[in-house]
């Protein structure tokens, strides 16, 4: 099955009515890229059930790539995110209630894992299409950070498998809940990770130029 690619993205959370990461998976679920099928699937944003779900996903999927995207209300950009941290510490409540503060997404892994994707090619790919994007350090402490965390351990086990996260900016509905961000069109959005994905079947994770920052 490693010619399928699993999406993911995640239900409405704090209080939000969309999120523009269900919608992407939903509208990327079943199209093909270069003979590959895109599954695309929505996962729960609450702690407790997000990581089985997952687990369960790639079971049932097998996929040679996975990316699980996620909203990040404050971003003005799409984010491709390159590290995963073995750290919850929730500013607000899952939608099971739930605010784990200062604990391990698994107890006794590494403190962080890199995403396996092309990071750096996926953002050059995205920036030559003219959509806003930047590579991020951080996929913050929340559900997302915890299901790419979780993802990057399970995938050792899996080498030949590639996976990572993309976290997307706010949708014009969505404006005047996220004042942080700058929205981006839904079609802009499925674009940018059909490209991704596009990317991540061809390119190697290969050198390119600094994305980095000093602070
Ligand atoms: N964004 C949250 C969780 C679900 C989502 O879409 C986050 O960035 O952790």
């Amino acid at each position: 099955m490693k010619d399928r690619i699993l999406v993911t993205g995640f239900e409405p959370f704090g209080g939000d009515r969309l999120n523009p990461s269900r919608e992407v998976a939903r509208q990327l679920d079943g199209r093909r890229v270069a003979g590959h099928a895109i599954v695309g699937r929505c996962l729960p944003c609450a702690f407790g059930a997000a990581l089985p779900a997952l687990q369960s996903l790639i079971g049932e999927v097998r996929p040679g790539i996975v990316i699980a995207l996620g909203l990040a209300g404050s971003r003005a950009a799409v984010a491709i995110e390159r590290v995963a941290v073995n750290l919850i510490d929730a500013r607000i409540a899952d939608n099971a209630g739930a605010q784990p503060i200062d604990e391990p997404v698994i107890a006794g892994a590494p403190a962080a894992y890199f995403a396996s994707l092309p990071v750096k090619a996926i953002h050059a790919g995205l920036r030559e299409a003219g959509i806003a994007c930047e590579v991020s350090h951080s996929a913050g402490t929340f559900v997302c950070n915890q299901v790419f965390f979780a993802l990057m351990h399970r995938l050792r086990a899996w080498p030949e498998a590639k996976g990572g996260f993309i976290h997307l900016p706010p949708l014009p509905e969505h404006a005047a809940l996220h004042p942080g961000g700058r929205p981006m069109a839904l079609e802009e959005q499925v674009r940018a990770v059909e490209l991704a994905v596009a990317v991540a079947l061809t390119r190697p994770v290969a050198a390119h130029g600094s994305t980095g920052s000093i602070d």
